[in-house]
């Protein structure tokens, strides 16, 4: 198994996690330097043509791609811990709080988006930072609101880990990255929290992967 990293790569971060949780070690951990800009050099857009970190490869493949249904298919292939709850509106409540984070928020605030608002929009740093904190505020407001149901209980799904902690916990990590207070969010900061005492969550951490600042 080959897995496309990066120390930065919240969506990586959340493979990480799975595989982790998953007690899969990866054969061999391909850097990919999201600063230089290596995604969008020919060697990685043959794996990724989307440019995008992660990328897996499974054996003979095919190459897979998109953190979510990369995690979905390690949740399949690799069935305990399961990922997902057993009930069809389990299964949903947990992919939407996953897809609220992954497809609506962290999207926004990704390196190509931030160097378009740079190079092409000609957005100051100051502009983008605002851009990106809006986003992330916006994301975990509805988060908590969510989180405030009684279907959440020590973590985002109950009380076993999900595909959503997965998730928030990457949403907690890009909060930090970005200088987003997340403490006016209880649940979420509740749940961020709990998350991050679990090895394979801690192990998993951008800041804990090869090229990482010390903080
Ligand atoms: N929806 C994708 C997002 C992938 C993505 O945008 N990854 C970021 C790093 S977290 C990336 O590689 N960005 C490269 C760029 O924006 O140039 C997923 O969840 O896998």
């Amino acid at each position: 198994m080959k897995l496309f990293s990066f120390w930065r790569s919240l969506a990586t971060y959340r493979v990480r996690i799975a595989l982790n949780l998953k007690g899969i070690t990866p054969d061999e951990v391909i850097q990919v330097n999201l600063i230089k800009g290596d995604q969008r050099q020919a060697e990685y857009r043959a794996i990724n043509p989307m440019m995008a970190l992660p990328a897996l490869i499974d054996g003979d493949g095919p190459i897979l791609f998109e953190s979510l249904a990369i995690v979905e298919y390690l949740d399949e292939t690799h069935p305990t811990p399961p990922l997902l709850p057993r009930d069809a509106r389990g299964r949903a409540r947990v992919r939407g709080l996953a897809q609220l984070v992954a497809c609506d928020s962290h999207p926004l605030i990704v390196p190509r988006v931030r160097e378009y608002l740079e190079h092409e929009l000609k957005l100051d740093e100051a502009a983008r930072m605002k851009w990106c904190q809006h986003w992330h505020k916006a994301a975990v407001t509805a988060l908590e609101t969510h989180l405030s149901d009684k279907a959440t209980g020590r973590y985002c799904h109950g009380d076993t880990i999900t595909l959503a902690d997965i998730c928030l916990a990457s949403q907690a990590a890009g909060a930090k990255f970005f200088n987003v207070d997340t403490a006016p969010f209880p649940n979420f900061s509740r749940i961020a929290n709990a998350l991050a005492t679990i090895d394979a969550f801690a192990r998993a951490h951008p800041l804990k992967q090869p090229g990482a600042p010390a903080s």
